[in-house]
């Protein structure tokens, strides 16, 4: 599972993420791009990943590219998916694991 740091680059495509697994420093400013290779459209919702625990979404139209700026807040395993109709059953879900600030390994009980 790679650990990003400053920049995120996720392909979104039908119908999976990838990587579909990742991690980040909390605390840390990161600049998450979604690059949609796909011929359909693509988001991503990452539930309850930004500071003070909201939610980070972006959206990219098929063969777009777009980003979002934010900084995790807090550590643990955030989930994350494609919000359009259909295609989080399909396999457009991930996980995001935020590393407690300074660590640089994962938190302790994380499975
Ligand atoms: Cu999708």
């Amino acid at each position: 599972m790679p650990l990003f740091s400053g920049q995120a680059v996720l392909k979104a495509s039908e119908f999976k993420f990838e990587p579909a697994a990742f991690r980040l420093a909390a605390g840390q400013p990161v600049k998450l791009v979604l690059q949609n290779g796909g011929a359909e459209a693509h988001d991503l919702r990452a539930f309850e990943l930004g500071a003070g625990g909201t939610d980070i979404q972006v959206f990219a139209g098929p063969g777009e590219q777009s980003s979002v700026e934010f900084t995790p807040g807090r550590p643990g395993v955030f989930v994350f998916i494609c919000t359009i109709s259909g295609h989080e059953v399909k396999g457009m879900a991930g996980r995001v694991e935020v590393l407690a600030p300074g660590t640089g390994s994962p938190s302790p009980g994380v499975p």
